[in-house]
């Protein structure tokens, strides 16, 4: 059997199915909060858990607690194809990101069971542990270690803000496997994925063939002032760690510009200390990320947020400390990965486009172990990270009929 441009997904049934878990873990306008290791992460993984075994898949869980669920080929020997992405969001995250490629890979299984369309290579649908980094930085985490970037005994022991860590978390919601992490060899991986940026919508096409994803590096910083009143304090005494960061800030944003038009750089994250009204602040932590596609380029940037930043604490008198937290460098992916996107698009009649990816996904760190690549799709107005992420039924159903297509071409249909 060969793949027709008149197999689809069945589109109505994956939005009830993203709807059904956008309920799990609700934001406060509309959006998301199911950050992972929460209960509401464990209460969506024991939904799409659910949703495997209906489907007829086989359950398979690692020391991350990464979530795989196989449909069998015909070749038992054959490496599986997986597909997949993350259940977890971020605290004010949308109902897309992550979930539309975990919950379409669920689709293409229950697509292929109502076709009764079985494969050579068998099939493996995946949920990554913490891929957003929000409440446990780095981003990405599971599938760092997956890859072999970062170790298991590493990863168990990042901590959250209240000192909590990933080891610890994974035994308390109960979803902590046996399996070796990585011991699974893959045939290939596709992740779908909405852009989080504003080029399809604004350029009207269907889907993003994914033939680069852009490097990260994220820097926290920890300055050290003196503690003092706002009011009785002489400026020229104060050493005002609020004042560092401010500048640092601008420094970053700085050096971003310099970088245009690719570079983008800001802080999302920080604490202050002790955060009183009226006592200048004694201590900041704060994370800077900056991003480019040209590994110089970013670690150009990265070198001159270091050595503004020093300047920045000297001038003022602080204390610093500078941790990388999270970083990988540019990913260009599988070209053979990438040919079945694009020709599963052509064969469907979506409008596509070529596009680097501006967000970090899972699919970065796999592309180091296994040949991937990644499909996307619209999302309104670009926005994402914000509860207001918003996609239509017809970009997800697009996204999810190329993901289709590109998994069955590399899968090998038999019958
Ligand atoms: O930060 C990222 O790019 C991803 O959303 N975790
Ligand atoms: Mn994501
Ligand atoms: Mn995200």
């Amino acid at each position: 059997m060969t793949l027709t441009g008149n197999m689809r997904i069945d589109g109505d049934r994956l939005w009830d199915t993203l709807m059904e878990m956008a309920q799990i873990g609700p934001g406060i306008r509309g959006g998301n909060n199911r950050q992972t290791l929460t209960d509401e992460d464990a209460e969506g993984r024991e939904l799409f858990q659910k949703w495997c075994k209906d489907a007829g898949l086989e359950m398979g869980l690692d020391q991350m607690g990464t979530m795989f669920a196989r449909r069998e080929g015909t070749d038992p020997g054959a490496l599986p194809v997986y597909v997949g992405s993350h259940l977890d969001t971020q605290p004010t995250g949308g109902k897309y990101d992550g979930v539309l490629g975990v919950l379409a890979g669920l689709e293409i299984i229950r697509s292929l069971n109502d076709l009764n369309i079985k494969t050579k290579h068998p099939i493996v649908v995946t949920n990554f542990t913490n891929e957003e980094g929000t409440r446990f930085a780095p981003p990405m985490l599971a599938s760092g270690v997956f890859a072999g970037t970062h170790t298991l005994e590493w990863a168990y022991a990042r901590e959250d803000a209240e000192g909590k860590n990933v080891g610890e978390e994974l035994d308390r919601i109960g979803w902590k496997g046996e399996e070796e992490v990585g011991a699974r060899k893959m045939h290939a991986f596709f992740e779908l994925h909405i852009e989080q940026g504003p080029i399809l919508e604004a350029e009207k096409k269907d889907i993003g063939v994914v033939t680069h994803g852009q490097g990260l590096t994220w820097l926290q910083i920890t300055l050290t002032g003196k503690e003092s009143h706002t009011g009785s304090t002489p400026m020229p005494m104060r050493k005002n760690a609020g004042l560092g960061m401010a500048r640092i800030t601008e420094l970053v944003d700085k050096v971003a510009w310099e970088n245009a038009p690719h570079a983008v750089g800001a802080i999302g994250h920080c604490d202050v200390y002790p955060n009183s009204r009226n006592i200048i602040p004694g201590k900041v932590v704060f994370t800077i990320d900056i991003r480019h596609p040209d590994k110089t380029v970013l670690d150009g940037m990265d070198a001159k947020v270091r050595a503004g930043a020093k300047e920045i604490a000297d001038t003022i008198g602080l204390g610093i400390e500078i941790e990388e937290v999270g970083h990988f460098d540019p990913v260009k992916f599988d070209e053979g990965c990438v040919s079945a996107v694009r020709e599963a698009a052509i064969r469907l009649g979506y409008t596509h486009r070529d596009l680097v990816s501006g967000a970090g996904h899972d699919a970065c760190w796999i592309n180091r172990v296994a040949p991937t690549s990644m499909v996307m799709c619209p999302c309104v107005d670009g926005l994402s990270h914000n509860e207001d992420e918003d996609i239509s039924p017809e970009w997800a159903r697009a996204g999810a009929d190329v993901l289709f297509h590109a998994v069955l071409e590399t899968a090998e249909i038999v019958s």
